[in-house]
C-alpha cells in the first residue's frame, strides 16, 4: 500500500531496531481505595491464589507462582474486583498474551467487568486458543476506577491496580525451531542466488520495524567482489514491506511497493564496504502470510557508486581516534540512537578527543566531493 504516512517513513529512517516488550509504565499513582482484590487460577498443572491488598503504584508483576495451561483447553479465572479502602465504580478487563508478541491485544481480551465495589467475583471462563504459543507468557489483570470498556492494557490512571501473572502454554504450536525473530537470531544467507519460500504468519512477533505485522530477519553475508545486492518478495501473497538494515540496527533503505510487481517490496543496494546486511521481511499493517524472498547480485557496480575510502582507527579506542580519508571531508559522529555528537571538518585526516563518550559504539558518517561512507567504532 501506498497510504505510508510520512511519520512513520520518519520513524522508520531514524530510529535504530528496537525489541518489543510489555508495557510497564503505566498502572495506578494512587496505593488507596480500587484494586484487585484476589484471583485465583487452577491451570493443568500449577496454580496462582494472589491476595491484591495493600495496593501498590504502577505495573505489578507477580512472578511467585505459575499456572500451565494447555492450548486448546478451558480453565476459568476467578478474581475479585474490589478495594483496598473505599468503594467506587470503575471497569475491569483480562488479558493473555497468547501469541507471545509482548502485547495484550483485543482479541486476548478473556473478561470484562465493570460495577461498584463490592460486587460478586466475576468468573471468566475461557479458552485457550489451539494455536497459541507454546512457553511462558503473561497475563494482565486491569482495574481502572472511573474508566470505561475497552481499557487500554497500557493505560495510566490514578486509583486501581495492574497485575501481571505469569502463564506457562504448552501443547500448542512450538515456535522453538523459528529461526529469524529478531536480530540477534537471523535466518542466514550465505551464498547468491538465495531464495526462499516461507512464512510469517506463524510464530513471528512485531519487533517495531515499521508496522505491527510480525517481522522475519535475514542476514545476508555479502560474497566478496559483490558490489550491490537486489532482495525481492515479488510473488508473495501479502501486501509486504522490506527494511535493509546495517548490523547496528540503523536503516539502510526501505521499500513498500516495487515498480515492478504492486505492493510486494523490492530494494536494491550498494554493498561496497560492507560485510553483511540484515533484511526485515514484514507486511504493510498487520498484514502476514506466504512469501518468497529473493536475493540476486545487484546492478549496480563499483563504477556506479562513487565512493571514499576513509579509515577510522585505533578500533576499539578510549582517549583519540583518527579519520582519514586523504581528502577534504565532511564527518559526523553520533550514538546508535542516530545523536549527534561530534561534527566538523577535516583535510586529509583529523584526531578527535573521544575521552568524554560514555563507552559504546557510536558511528561516523564521512563525505566528501567523492561520496559518502559510514564508519564505525567502539569506544572503551
Ligand atoms: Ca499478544
Ligand atoms: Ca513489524
Ligand atoms: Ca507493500
Amino acid at each position: 500500500m501506498k497510504k505510508l504516512l510520512l511519520s512513520t517513513l520518519y520513524i522508520a529512517i531514524g530510529a535504530t531496531f528496537s525489541y518489543g516488550q510489555y508495557c510497564e509504565s503505566g498502572g495506578p499513582s494512587q496505593t488507596i481505595d480500587s484494586n484487585l482484590e484476589w484471583l485465583t487460577l487452577n491451570g493443568a498443572t500449577g496454580s496462582i491464589n494472589y491476595t491484591g491488598c495493600p495496593g501498590v503504584t504502577g505495573v505489578v508483576h507477580y512472578t511467585s507462582q505459575m499456572a500451565y495451561l494447555n492450548a486448546g483447553s478451558s480453565y476459568t479465572v476467578n478474581l475479585q474486583f474490589g478495594t483496598c479502602g473505599g468503594n467506587y465504580s470503575g471497569v475491569g478487563a483480562v488479558w493473555i498474551d497468547f501469541n507471545q508478541d509482548q502485547s495484550f491485544d483485543a482479541s486476548e481480551v478473556i473478561g470484562t467487568w465493570q460495577g461498584l465495589p463490592p460486587t460478586a467475583a466475576s468468573v471468566f471462563n475461557f479458552n485457550v486458543p489451539a494455536g497459541s504459543t507454546n512457553g511462558q507468557t503473561r497475563m494482565r489483570v486491569m482495574q481502572y476506577e472511573g474508566g470505561s470498556l475497552p481499557l487500554n492494557p497500557c493505560a495510566s490512571f490514578v486509583w486501581g491496580s495492574v497485575t501481571d501473572f505469569d502463564i506457562y502454554i504448552q501443547n500448542g504450536v512450538d515456535c522453538s525451531s523459528y529461526i529469524g525473530d529478531n536480530m540477534n537470531d537471523p535466518r542466514e544467507v550465505t551464498s547468491l542466488p538465495f531464495t526462499e519460500n516461507y512464512s510469517s504468519a506463524f510464530c513471528y512477533t512485531n519487533q517495531n520495524t515499521v508496522y505491527p505485522s510480525p517481522d522475519v530477519f535475514y542476514l545476508v553475508h555479502i560474497p566478496a567482489g559483490v558490489s550491490s545486492i537486489k532482495a525481492s518478495l515479488c510473488g508473495s501473497t501479502f501486501d509486504t514491506f522490506l527494511t535493509a538494515l546495517n548490523p547496528d540496527g540503523t536503516v539502510i533503505t526501505i521499500n513498500d511497493d516495487s515498480p515492478t510487481c504492486g505492493t510486494q517490496s523490492e530494494i536494491e543496494i550498494s554493498t561496497i564496504g560492507i560485510d553483511s546486511v540484515f533484511l526485515v521481511v514484514e507486511g504493510w499493517g498487520t498484514a502476514s502470510g506466504d512469501y518468497t524472498l529473493s536475493i540476486n547480485e545487484g546492478t549496480l557496480g563499483f563504477d556506479d557508486i562513487q565512493t571514499i575510502d576513509a579509515k577510522v582507527f585505533p578500533n576499539p579506542a578510549t582517549n583519540v581516534i583518527s579519520i582519514e580519508s586523504g581528502e577534504y571531508t565532511h564527518y559526523k559522529i553520533s550514538d546508535l540512537k542516530g545523536s549527534a555528537i561530534l561534527e566538523g571538518d577535516f583535510n586529509d585526516n583529523i584526531t578527535v578527543d573521544i575521552s568524554e563518550l560514555s563507552n559504546g559504539t557510536y558511528i561516523i558518517n564521512v563525505s566528501t566531493e567523492n561520496g559518502s561512507e559510514i564508519l564505525k567504532f567502539v569506544k572503551r
